[in-house]
C-alpha cells in the first residue's frame, strides 16, 4: 500500500471509530395516519440527524390492544386525551420532563384547561379533533347538519359511521339531548336504540377508508374526523363537511412517551419540535386539524382561520363536550357497542 492509500485508510478508520459511520438514531412514532406533514418530519430528521419511523393505528382500541399485547419499541404515542388516564393507571407512560419542553409555553391555555390533567404531567396536546359529517352535495340534496341524516333510508348502503363507540354513541346521546359522557344505563339503552336506526342503513363501521370512499363516490355521506374529511374535501367542489347542530364530541390527541421508549431524549425533542410555532403552522395547514399552539395562530393562512372544521363555530362549540375518561364504566359502552355491531 502506497503512502497516500495508507493515509486514506487511516482517515476512514478514524471516521468510523468517531461515529461518522454510526447509523442515525430512529424515532419510533405510533400515531393516527395522515397526522404529520411530511415537510415537518423531514425538517425534524435534518435538524436532529435522525430518521422518523411512522407507524399508524386507526383507533384508540387498536393502540391499547397493541400495547397490552406487549408492544414496546415506540418512542412517541398519540392517543386521545381520555385514554391517558387508563395508560397512567397501567403505569405505561413516562412522566414528561418539562425542562426539555420549553415550547410547552406556546400551548393554548383554553385547550389545556379542558384536559383531565391541565398540568400535562404525562402527555401534552397535539391536535384538536372534532367529529362531523362529510357528504357529496350532488347526491345528498336534502342535507341538513344533523346526526339524524343517518336515519335516511334513501342513502342505505352509501353511508358509513366511525368504528369508534365513544363517537357514535356520543352522537346518539347528543341527538337525544342527553349527556354525551353519561354512564346511566337507561340513557345508554336509549342511545343504543337510536344508533340502531342509523346503523341499519350504513354500509360499514370505518375509520380510515371512508375518506377515499367519499372522494371516489363509493359513499355519499360519512361520519368522520374533521381533518381527515377536510383533506379530501379540500380537493373536490361537490364534497362538503358539517358539524351537526346538536354538537359533537371534542377530543385532543396527545403526545406522550411510553416508559419502554428506546430514545426518550429524542422523543422529548420531537414533542418540543412539534410545538415550535412554525412547525405547528405547517402541521395545521397540512392536516386541517388545529394544533392548539396559541403562538402559531397568527401564522395560519386566512383559509384555515376561516375554516369551521378547524376553528369550530362558537355556538356549536358551546353545545359540544369534551370526552371524559369513564373508568370502569366504559364496559357499559363496550357492551352496547358489541350488541350494535352484532345486529349489523
Ligand atoms: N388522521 C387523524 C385522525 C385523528 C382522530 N382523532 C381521534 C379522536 C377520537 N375520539
Amino acid at each position: 500500500m502506497g503512502k497516500k492509500s495508507l493515509f486514506f485508510a487511516f482517515v476512514l478508520v478514524i471516521a468510523l471509530l468517531s461515529g461518522c459511520g454510526k447509523r442515525k438514531p430512529v424515532l419510533h412514532l405510533y400515531s393516527w395516519a395522515d397526522y404529520f406533514s411530511p415537510e415537518a418530519i423531514e425538517m425534524f430528521e435534518k435538524e436532529f440527524n435522525c430518521r422518523v419511523q411512522y407507524d399508524t393505528f386507526d383507533s384508540n382500541e387498536a393502540l391499547l390492544a397493541k400495547l397490552q399485547a406487549g408492544a414496546s419499541g415506540y418512542d412517541v404515542l398519540v392517543p386521545s386525551h381520555y385514554i391517558i388516564p387508563p395508560l397512567v393507571r397501567d403505569n405505561t407512560l413516562l412522566e414528561l420532563d418539562k425542562a426539555k419542553l420549553d415550547n410547552f409555553k406556546n400551548l393554548d391555555p383554553a385547550v389545556v384547561q379542558m384536559l383531565p390533567d391541565p398540568e400535562c404531567t404525562y402527555a401534552i396536546p397535539y391536535m384538536l379533533s372534532y367529529t362531523g359529517i362529510g357528504y357529496d352535495a350532488n347526491k345528498v340534496k336534502d342535507f341538513e347538519p344533523t346526526w339524524e341524516m343517518f336515519a335516511k333510508s334513501e342513502y342505505k348502503g352509501r353511508m358509513t359511521v366511525l368504528d369508534d363507540y365513544r363517537e357514535v354513541i356520543g352522537a346518539a346521546l347528543y341527538m337525544l339531548n342527553l349527556d354525551p359522557n353519561t354512564t346511566d344505563e337507561a340513557d345508554l339503552e336509549k342511545a343504543k336504540a337510536k344508533v340502531l336506526t342509523w346503523t341499519r342503513n350504513v354500509a360499514k363501521f370505518e375509520n380510515e377508508q371512508y375518506k377515499n370512499g367519499l372522494a371516489s363516490g363509493e359513499f355519499q355521506l360519512v361520519m368522520g374526523y374533521s381533518g381527515d374529511l377536510m383533506q379530501v374535501i379540500d380537493e373536490t367542489d361537490n364534497l362538503k363537511f358539517a358539524i351537526p347542530k346538536e354538537g359533537c364530541m371534542l377530543s385532543t390527541d396527545m403526545l406522550c412517551i411510553p416508559r419502554t421508549a428506546p430514545n426518550p431524549e429524542l422523543a422529548h425533542a420531537f414533542i418540543n419540535f412539534l410545538h415550535r410555532p412554525d412547525i405547528a403552522v405547517i402541521n395545521t395547514e397540512y392536516t386541517f386539524y388545529l394544533c392548539p399552539n396559541k403562538a402559531s395562530y397568527e401564522g395560519l393562512s386566512e383559509e384555515i382561520r376561516s375554516n369551521e372544521a378547524v376553528f369550530i363555530d362558537p355556538e356549536i362549540l358551546a353545545r359540544s363536550r369534551i370526552m371524559k375518561d369513564l373508568g370502569d364504566n366504559i364496559s357499559k359502552y363496550t357492551k352496547i357497542w358489541e350488541e350494535i355491531k352484532a345486529a349489523h
